[in-house]
């Protein structure tokens, strides 16, 4: 049966919540990963593209996700859902261990093809947005900045995001902006990851 708000998605399943590289998958399918700060909403992203909510764990707090998470699509793919970072209540340790998972993956997954990068389009310009963003695209990965939770602005609070995403971030194009809720620009979204997996690393 046709998955009814993402008629995109023919399968989407939940294949494991990793820790160590080990537990990565192993295939030579290419991945797109979805990272941002703590409760910038990448999981609820992630159940919106896939259309399944129950797939995903989703938390009105923050410091939801704590494992890198691999969602297979379509048999053709990976989504994979990271831990958010800056999530103020975690340790020190428990910071520079999840940052170092974090960085493992993908320092050495040449399956990797993307990042999406999500930013609350309420908070542009923290500090730690800009230079986890630099960090990654000095990994070499492609990077997709991305505005979450459109519907908490207005229509010109939105305009006016959207340009300070694109001039903080030295964007070449004005961002996709997102909302879960009203599903504002998920399929839009959808379309450019797909792009993303087609694309041969360079
Ligand atoms: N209004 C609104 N709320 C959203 C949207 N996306 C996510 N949220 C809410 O934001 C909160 C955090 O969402 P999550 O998807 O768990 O965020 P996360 O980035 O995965 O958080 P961590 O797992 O802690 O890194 C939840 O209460 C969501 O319901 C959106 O587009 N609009
Ligand atoms: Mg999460």
């Amino acid at each position: 049966m046709l998955n009814e708000v993402a008629p995109w998605i023919l399968s989407a399943k939940f294949v494991v919540g990793a820790t160590t590289q080990a537990q990565f998958p192993q295939d030579e399918r290419p991945q797109v990963a979805f990272f941002g700060r703590s409760n910038v909403g990448k999981s609820s992203l992630l159940a919106a593209i896939m259309g399944k909510k129950s797939l995903v764990k989703i938390s009105s707090s923050p410091g939801k996700t704590r494992e890198l998470n691999f969602f297979l699509v379509n048999e053709a793919f990976y989504f994979v859902d990271l831990p958010g970072i800056g999530y103020a209540k975690m340790s020190i340790k428990q910071r520079y261990v999840m940052g170092d998972m974090i960085r493992e993956y993908v320092e050495n997954c040449p399956q990797l093809r993307g990042i999406v990068y999500l930013v609350d389009m309420r908070h542009i310009g923290v500090q730690l947005d800009l230079e986890t963003v630099e960090i990654l695209r000095g990994l070499g990965k492609p990077v997709l900045v991305v505005g979450s939770k459109r519907d908490k602005l207005t229509q010109s609070e939105a305009a006016k995001a959207v340009k300070e995403i694109q001039a903080k971030f030295e964007l070449p194009h004005p961002p996709i902006c997102v909302s879960v809720l009203k599903r504002t620009s998920i399929e839009v979204l959808w379309n450019n990851l797909l792009e993303a997996v087609a694309t041969e690393p360079s």
